[in-house]
């Protein structure tokens, strides 16, 4: 087998919301392989953060202050991008929040800002790169989907409903443009010590874990957290030559939760 096939050289990949965290952490594995990086955050203090963190790491990385739910600013940095660097080979639609409410407890305007950056934002994204990609005659897009793309949880709605519904999307732009040598996936982590989940990990005020942090290591036969080194791998293969015939699919990262029972207590 041709090894070549995992390498990114000669690749521009956008991640999106990639100051930290997961999009970092692929950002980083995908400049290990030779891909230039593009990101953006959602102002200029996590992009210079995000450059800080970058260029410790060697990596001239290319950030841009850009809210991913705004279709107008996506476009401008898509064809600021297409001018100074070059067609985007790589889209992952890494930029998301969460908002643990109750549903009854829930404003309308706070499941929307959910489902915007979550599920909209994607949409923007992939259509701003996709004709690009065409033209080119290549491209990828990977979704970072979540756990919550099959199972849903108390407090969790509008999160569950976008990355339902990004999976969704998944699927659809694979059908759509699957012709044109464009690949989407979705990376489907499980749960993972970022800080979007270090309210689920907090330590109790008499030293002991999280109730919630306990429930996940029961139900992860890995029986532990993930780290954002763990989807670096995966992300690398959905990136690169090695995956041209994996199409619509989410690749769950998630130590197997979703396989097993979890741990009798
Ligand atoms: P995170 O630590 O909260 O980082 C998310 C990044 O996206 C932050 O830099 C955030 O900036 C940025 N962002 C948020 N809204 C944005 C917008 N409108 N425009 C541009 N950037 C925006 O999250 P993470 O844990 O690394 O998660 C990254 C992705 O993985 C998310 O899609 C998340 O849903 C998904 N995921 C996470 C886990 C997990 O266990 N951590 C598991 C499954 C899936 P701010 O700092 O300004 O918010
Ligand atoms: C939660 C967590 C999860 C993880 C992830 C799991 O509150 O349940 O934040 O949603 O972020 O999405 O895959």
């Amino acid at each position: 087998m041709n090894l070549n096939a995992f390498s990114l050289e000669n690749k521009i990949a956008w991640i999106t919301g990639a100051s930290y965290g997961i999009g970092f952490a692929i950002a980083e594995a995908y400049a290990d392989c030779g891909a230039t990086i593009v990101f953006n955050d959602i102002n200029e203090e996590l992009v210079n953060k995000g450059l800080k963190a970058y260029e410790e790491k060697g990596i001239k990385a290319r950030g841009f202050v850009c809210d991913v739910t705004d279709e107008k600013a996506v476009n401008e940095l898509v064809k600021t991008v297409e001018e100074e660097i070059g067609v985007i080979d790589i889209l992952v639609n890494n930029a998301g929040i969460i908002r643990r409410i109750p549903m009854t407890e829930m404003s309308a305007e706070e499941f929307r800002k959910v489902i915007d950056v979550d599920l909209n934002a994607p949409f923007i994204c992939a259509k701003a790169v996709i004709p690009s990609m065409k033209k080119k005659g290549h491209g990828k897009i990977i979704n970072i989907c979540s756990m919550m793309s099959e199972l849903g949880r108390e407090t969790v709605s509008a999160y569950a409903a976008a990355k339902g519904g990004l999976k969704m999307l998944t699927k659809n732009i694979c059908s759509e443009f699957g012709e044109f040598n464009i690949q989407c996936n979705g990376i489907g982590p499980g749960y993972i010590e970022t800080p979007q989940t270090a309210p689920l990990r907090e330590r109790q005020p008499d030293g002991s874990r999280h109730p919630f942090d306990q429930f996940i290591i029961s139900k992860t036969p890995a029986a532990r957290w993930g780290k954002t080194e763990d989807l670096q791998g995966p992300a690398v293969f959905l990136a690169s030559d090695a995956s041209d015939f994996v199409n619509g699919h989410i690749l769950y990262v998630d130590g197997g939760i979703l396989a097993y029972i979890g741990k009798q207590p």
